[in-house]
């Protein structure tokens, strides 16, 4: 089981992912154009890690000059690549099809979307799509989906600059403290229009959609309550890491999730 399970992280070591460009109103704005990418693909483990926020050390991102305008309630599309240099759409060219779990998006209200950092309070969820009722999980959605990822911007926020982060996070190794595997970048955006005159946090929004219907126990025991499941980069490091080991635990007690941590098992 151990050798295995080396085994598998071995095979998996580059088998991951970045967000690395935004689509807006069916126009793709260009790699790296908005959207600040990593020159490597691999993911955050520490959640007390300032990184967890916009990625970072030990994946350092680029700048960019670009903040990309959107319009309060309209929907966004990260695209998620294997590697910066990926140009194909096809599921190897998204992720390695192991990489199962949750995929979420964040918003945080910024003076200047191209310099703040992202660290710290402000975050608030604007997604958290787990595993759909006949047991596909969001990361398996955009992995088989030409790397897509929908979000939609709540027509109630206020106008103004935010960073968006999207994230997918991989639970294939999350049976042990660190091994959940969180993949983010953060696009810069100016949301115009709308009905936006509310100011975050999130509570002043109604809640969003359930997308899809929230994961419910029947089909996946113990795993992912649509609400509470993952950390959020608002919260303290210690919270954060609380979060994610109860998570953990609970994951490694999961038949459903043993077979994801153990595919040779
Ligand atoms: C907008 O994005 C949401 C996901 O946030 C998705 O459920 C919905 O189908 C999308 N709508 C359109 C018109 O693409
Ligand atoms: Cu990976």
């Amino acid at each position: 089981m151990k050798l295995a399970a080396v085994l598998s992280a071995v095979g998996l070591a580059s088998a991951h992912t970045i967000f690395s460009s935004l689509e807006v109103g069916g126009v793709n704005q260009g790699l790296g154009n908005g959207v600040r990418v990593p020159s490597y693909n691999g993911p955050i483990e520490d959640v007390t890690s300032n990184s967890l926020a916009c990625n970072g050390n030990p994946n350092p991102t680029s700048p960019t000059n670009t903040v990309i305008n959107v319009q309060a309630g309209q929907n966004v599309t990260a695209i998620w690549r294997y590697m910066l240099s990926s140009t194909g759409s096809a599921p190897n060219d998204v992720m390695d099809s192991s990489h199962k779990g949750p995929i979420l998006a964040y918003l945080k209200k910024v003076s200047d979307a191209k310099t703040d950092s992202g660290v710290g309070n402000g975050w608030f969820k604007i997604q958290e799509y787990g595993m759909d009722s006949s047991g596909v999980w969001g990361t398996e959605k955009v992995i088989n989906g030409q790397g897509r990822h929908d979000i939609r911007i709540p027509a109630c926020i206020a106008p103004g600059q935010y960073l968006l982060r999207a994230e997918m996070i991989a639970l294939h190794g999350a049976g042990s403290y660190p091994g959940a595997q969180f993949y983010m970048e953060c696009a810069q955006i100016n949301v115009i229009g709308g009905t936006g005159a509310k100011t975050p946090p999130p509570s002043a929004c109604p809640a969003p959609t359930p997308e899809p219907t929230p994961v419910s126990k029947s089909t996946s025991g113990t795993l992912l309550s649509p609400t509470t499941s993952f950390p959020d980069p608002a919260s303290s490091p210690a919270k954060r890491r609380n979060l994610v080991r109860s998570q953990e635990r609970k994951l490694a007690t999961s038949s459903k999730v043993a077979g994801i941590l153990n595919p040779q098992a």
